[in-house]
């Protein structure tokens, strides 16, 4: 039986690759997003017999809890989980700080993660078995200028991959987290509100990751030995040493 696996923010970037390395290797996949008519489109490309969408909100545990139950028999068995819904919103001194940003990344960030977490790992623990994989950040290991609450959120996501871990082991379930340095995706343009030239900066000048990069980590960590936990990978440009260091040609 073909194994199935959970993505979600599966409409752009980190997701989508990864929906795509798990559907060439043979998973179902379930993607997820607000873009009804992204989802709706990679379904019509990889066929409905391999890809099922839901669309909602993660900062809303009543969709969530919606969207799961609406799943079909058999799309419920969850075999993997990928935590990739996120974002970054502003780049600026913490006391200058958008409010509403702040509460975005808050409840995207953690409570999405959370909220997604509680009600997939149900199912993993009666079958006993199953994998959560959160995306993470350099940012939730170190600190940039200006990152302030964007890293307090990835911070709040390494130790939320810990605890996971910690709590799940007894039923067999796998946590794992993955950590990147800077990916080309629309992650920039989500930060800078649409601002496209502003985003274009950020991968100016040296080879970032692009989301395949990530893809073939996440792909890599589900698919060791029942035996093996892959905890944590950080995977940075060559170019990006550091949070917030890039060396530009
Ligand atoms: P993208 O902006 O390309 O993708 C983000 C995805 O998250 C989209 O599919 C979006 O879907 C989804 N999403 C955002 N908010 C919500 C929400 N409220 N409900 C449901 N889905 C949501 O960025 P990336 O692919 O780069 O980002 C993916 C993850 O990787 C994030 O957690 C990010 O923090 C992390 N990351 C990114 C890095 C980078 O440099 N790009 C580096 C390190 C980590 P939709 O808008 O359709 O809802
Ligand atoms: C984003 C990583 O280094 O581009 O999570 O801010 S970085």
């Amino acid at each position: 039986m073909k194994k199935i696996v959970l993505i979600t923010g599966g409409t752009s970037g980190i997701g989508k690759a990864c929906a795509e390395r798990f559907l060439s290797d043979g998973y179902k996949v379930i993607i997820t997003g607000r873009r009804q008519e992204r989802l709706l489109g990679f379904q019509t490309q990889f066929g409905e017999n391999d890809v099922m969408t839901l669309n909602f909100d993660v900062r809303d545990n009543n969709q969530v809890v919606q969207a799961l139950q609406s799943l079909p028999e058999d799309w419920k068995n969850i075999d993997v989980l990928v935590n990739n819904a996120g974002l970054a919103l502003g780049l600026s001194q913490f006391y200058d700080g958008n409010v509403d940003h702040w509460n975005t990344m808050i409840d995207t960030n953690i409570k999405g993660l959370l909220y997604m977490s509680r009600e997939v790992s149900r199912g993993m623990k009666e079958r006993q078995s199953g994998h959560i994989v959160n995306i993470g950040s350099i940012a939730g290991k170190e600190v940039y200028t200006n990152g302030n609450v964007y890293c307090a959120t990835k911070h709040a996501v390494d130790a939320l991959n810990k605890a996971m871990r910690i709590e799940l082991s007894p039923f067999g379930i796998r946590v794992s987290g993955i950590h990147p340095g800077a990916v080309e995706t629309e992650f920039s343009v989500v930060r800078f509100e649409g601002d496209e030239e502003r985003a274009k900066i950020v991968y100016q000048g040296f080879e970032n990751l692009v989301a395949e990069d990530i893809a073939d980590a996440v792909h890599y960590c589900c698919t060791r030995k029942p035996h093996v936990n892959i905890n944590d990978l950080v995977i940075m440009p060559q170019a990006q040493p550091q949070a917030g260091v890039i060396h530009r040609k």
